[in-house]
């Protein structure tokens, strides 16, 4: 059995998996919404669930607010309902998505009645934060356009600067506005903020509590992420992931199901740049468990990062180095690739169990009679938040 050195274990037991309240509420496609028996009627309750991942693997402590979908009166209430439970209430998403006043942009809209709506959802969601004690607002923005011609790109780039600068300003020492980009969805012409290097220039002119959010559905096929991981860590602006999978698009699928090799080159790259629990990094998921059941869903998915971690910080890379030096490409390559096919999950488990941790999370979470409660418990569960 592979062993865990001191230094490997060590850095597994920061590691720290932030995760969305949505990934509890029901999701799916524009075709369909399945109803999952058990799923949350409440922000409350989405917080529980996600208190129980954390049970098991100690490995998310703190969970992701959208709003308005996590709407409450209270949310210093909400953030004792989570610490009671054991965790942190974490970033707060915006947005500005779902709202016919912004059918034609938000932050970049060309009227300015819009554009200050837009603002002060922003401005609302910091005042969120200062009540839940949140350090980052995550911006993703659903615009762009359909057709050649049909919006002025350049002026809309301006107008997002104009509008980030308003947020920024309101922003406490201690907190930090990361901004998320997408290549496409739901504009297919353009988007105005589809790449890193659009995210890049818009946080760069802000400043330094300012950084961008990778989500790796976001990119086109074949994108090379982890040299995008490397040059944004490289630039000082690597923010925060928003992990998930796909085979196609966005189709946040659970992270390390679609490309478990992907997600290992990722962190390798995060770790060689000094990012791994670096608080400026912030591991995040963006995920959607559209048929299958939603709190093992994200119990895998804190599984999926943990292992790739463990194998990633197997890497030798003294000898790594010594091959990259000597142009031995294919001694660099097997270096890389003994660690990634190295089966480190019966060691985990063995770790896990010297913690006083279930040795097999999913299996400690079915038999905690937890799911039967809820479904028994809930009826009528919100949607994620799609339409709602
Ligand atoms: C957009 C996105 C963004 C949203 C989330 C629900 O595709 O990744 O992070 O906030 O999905
Ligand atoms: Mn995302
Ligand atoms: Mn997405």
């Amino acid at each position: 059995m592979t062993t865990l050195t001191p230094d490997i274990r060590s850095a597994l037991e920061q590691q720290a998996i932030e995760l969305p309240s949505w990934a509890f509420g029901n999701s799916g496609t524009r075709f369909k919404v399945f109803a999952t028996p058990g799923t949350p009627r409440d922000p409350y309750e989405k917080i529980a669930d996600a208190a129980e991942v954390n049970r098991v693997t100690a490995l998310a402590p703190s969970v992701a607010l959208h709003i308005p979908w996590d709407k409450v009166d209270d949310y210093a209430d909400l953030r004792r309902h989570a610490n009671d439970l054991g965790v942190e209430l974490g970033t707060i998403n915006s947005n500005t998505f779902q709202d016919d006043d912004y059918k034609f942009g938000a932050l970049t809209h060309e009227d300015p009645a819009v554009r200050r709506k837009a603002i002060a959802h922003h401005l609302e969601c910091i005042d969120i934060m200062d009540a839940t004690g949140s350090r980052d607002l995550k911006i993703w923005l659903a615009e762009g356009s359909n057709y050649p011609g049909q919006a002025d790109l350049r002026g809309r780039q301006d107008r997002l600067q104009e509008s980030l600068q308003e947020i920024y300003a309101r922003l406490g020492d201690d907190q930090r506005l990361v901004l998320e980009y997408k290549f496409f969805e739901p504009a297919f012409y353009h988007t105005d903020v589809p790449d890193w290097g659009t995210s890049y220039a818009q946080v760069a002119a802000l400043g330094d509590k300012a950084m961008v959010c990778l989500d790796t559905g976001h990119h086109a096929p074949g994108t090379n992420i982890e040299f995008i991981v490397m040059q944004l860590q490289r630039l000082g602006k690597l923010g925060s992931f928003d992990f998930n999978s796909r085979f196609y698009a966005d189709d946040d699928l659970i992270v390390g199901a679609a490309d478990p090799f992907q997600l290992f080159r990722i962190i390798f790259e995060v770790i060689r740049g000094g990012g791994l629990n670096n608080p400026d990094v912030a591991f995040m998921l963006d995920q959607c468990h559209n048929v299958e059941k939603k709190i093992p869903g994200q119990i895998r998915s804190v599984l999926n990062v943990q292992e790739m971690t463990a194998r990633a910080l197997l890497v030798d890379g003294d000898a790594l180095r010594a091959a990259q030096i000597s142009g031995d490409v294919l001694a660099a390559n097997a270096v890389f690739m003994d660690a990634f096919y190295t089966d480190v999950r019966p060691a985990l488990a063995e770790w896990r169990e010297s913690r006083g941790l279930p040795a097999d999370p999913m299996a400690a979470y079915a038999a905690s009679g937890y799911q039967e409660k809820i479904e028994a418990d809930r009826v009528g569960g919100v949607q994620a938040g799609w339409g709602a």
